[in-house]
C-alpha cells in the first residue's frame, strides 16, 4: 500500500534533487550548451577579424574560458564592488588581456528586462581579479557580460548576478526614433530598411535644444554602441562605419526586437540613449 506513495516521494526527491543539481550546473558548469547561433565555432579563424560571430554573451564559458563571478548575487541599493575572473581550462585566472577600444576588459551590466544598463571598466588586479565600484538599486536577475580580447580573440562571455527582492519587472518599450540621454541631450536614430541577417547602417544624430552636438571621443571614437537580443540578451557585433562615429554596422541574426544603447560623452559626462528596434523577417 505504501509502495506507491513512496515511489512517489522518493520521484519528488528526485526531481528536487536534479533541480537543484541543474541551478548549481548553470551556475557553475564550466562547458554549457551552446545554443544556436551561439554555437559558432571559432576554428582558426579568431573572431573579430574575417566573419565576427553575429551573437556572443550567451555562454558563461567558451573556446576554453570561463567567467567566474566572485558571489552569485549582490546586495540592493548598496554601492558594493563587482568582482570576477575569466578562467582558463585550468582554472588559473587569466592575467593578459588586449586593450580593445581603449580598455582590456569592457563589462555590460543589465537587468534582463533590458533596464538598468552600465557600461563598467573593471581594474584587473595583480592576482588576476577583475573589481569595479557598482551600484544595483533595483532587485531582479542580472546579465553581466564581460567583452574582451586575448590572445587577438574577442570574446564576450555571461554570467547571470541576482540582487535579492521582488523585482518589477518592465516591459521593453516600444520602438521610437528618438531618445532622450539625460542632460538635455537627445538622440535620433536613422535605421532603414531593417532586415535579419543582413547589415544594417545605423546613424546616430545628437542635438540639444533643437542644436546639433558633437560628442567628444569616448573609447577612441565618437560614441559607442551595445546592441542586446529581446529574449536571451544576446550580444551583437557592432563596429562603427564612419569617422565621425555617428554610424554603426550592426547584423541583427534574427527577426525581433533588440535594445540599443548609444553611448555619447558630452561636456565630459558619458551619456546613454536607449532605444528599441524591430527587425522584420
Ligand atoms: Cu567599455
Amino acid at each position: 500500500m505504501a509502495a506507491p506513495a513512496k515511489l512517489a516521494g522518493f520521484a519528488a526527491l528526485l526531481v528536487a534533487v536534479f533541480a537543484l543539481a541543474s541551478f548549481a550546473g548553470a551556475a557553475i558548469d564550466p562547458a554549457p550548451r551552446s545554443s544556436g547561433e551561439a554555437d559558432v565555432e571559432h576554428g582558426g579563424e579568431p573572431a573579430g577579424h574575417g566573419a565576427p560571430q553575429p551573437v556572443r554573451g550567451l555562454a558563461v564559458a567558451d573556446g576554453g574560458l570561463r567567467l567566474a563571478l566572485d558571489t552569485p548575487g549582490l546586495p540592493r541599493g548598496a554601492r558594493t564592488t563587482l568582482r570576477l575572473r575569466i578562467l582558463d581550462d585550468d582554472g588559473g585566472a587569466v592575467r593578459e588581456f588586449d586593450v580593445e577600444h581603449e580598455r582590456r576588459m569592457h563589462l555590460i551590466v543589465v537587468r534582463r528586462d533590458l533596464t538598468g544598463f552600465q557600461h563598467l571598466h573593471p581594474r584587473l588586479g595583480a592576482d588576476g581579479t577583475w573589481s569595479v565600484p557598482v551600484r544595483l538599486d533595483e532587485p531582479g536577475s542580472y546579465r553581466v557580460l564581460a567583452d574582451f580580447s586575448h590572445d587577438g580573440t574577442a570574446r564576450t562571455l555571461g554570467a547571470d548576478l541576482r540582487v535579492s527582492g521582488s523585482a518589477a519587472l518592465q516591459p521593453l518599450p516600444a520602438p521610437a526614433p528618438v531618445a532622450e540621454a539625460g542632460g538635455g541631450l537627445r538622440v535620433a536614430l536613422d535605421a532603414p530598411a531593417l532586415r535579419s541577417g543582413r547589415e544594417a547602417d545605423l546613424r546616430f544624430a545628437v542635438t540639444r535644444g533643437g542644436t546639433p552636438v558633437t560628442p567628444q571621443p569616448y573609447l577612441g571614437a565618437r560614441g559607442h554602441l551595445v546592441a542586446l537580443r529581446e529574449g536571451d540578451l544576446a550580444f551583437l557585433h557592432v563596429h562603427p562605419v564612419s569617422d565621425d562615429g555617428a554610424a554603426f554596422a550592426v547584423t541583427f541574426p534574427s527577426a525581433g526586437r533588440y535594445r540599443l544603447f548609444l553611448q555619447v560623452r558630452v561636456d565630459g559626462r558619458v551619456r546613454t540613449a536607449p532605444f528599441t528596434v524591430e527587425v522584420p523577417r
